[in-house]
């Protein structure tokens, strides 16, 4: 971790406000800890639109197990790129539905490309994926 560093920032007041507004929502103690996640947050996504090396990131997916043989398709498709799901956590909803969330790590193109596929497919109600970073070059 390197030298902490205080800069001064320009702000219209209107933006100033709704920001303090926001970080009292969110419960952050201090203006400096939330412009913190925010720059993380923005190196993140940077990182996913530059192919970084390494990602890492979790899908979660929604769907009907009774409907056109959907378990079966997913878990095909799964194994097609097991290199790249860490684990996987099924959940039985209800007599129909079941909620799969799967951890993804490795080459950035393949796991977006996963998660599209899954999210796809004929049958799944929700998918939501979520890049985050493995945390090597992020401080
Ligand atoms: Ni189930």
């Amino acid at each position: 971790m390197g030298q902490l560093i205080r800069f001064g920032v320009s702000l219209d007041e209107d933006l100033l406000e709704s920001f303090e507004s926001l970080c009292a929502r969110k419960g952050y103690s201090n203006r400096s800890e939330a412009i913190r996640d925010l720059i993380r947050g923005a190196l993140v996504n940077d990182e996913w639109r530059h192919d970084a090396k390494e990602g890492a990131g979790t899908l979660t997916l929604v769907y009907d197990h009774h409907r056109n043989d959907l378990s079966r398709r997913l878990t095909n498709i799964q194994h097609d790129d097991y290199d790249i799901i860490v684990t996987t956590m099924h959940v039985h909803l209800d007599h129909h539905n079941c909620l799969e969330v799967l951890v993804l790590k490795g080459d950035p193109a393949r796991v977006r490309a996963l998660a599209d596929r899954l999210i796809a497919c004929r049958g799944v109600k929700h998918g939501v994926f979520s890049g985050t970073t493995t945390g090597q070059d992020l401080v």
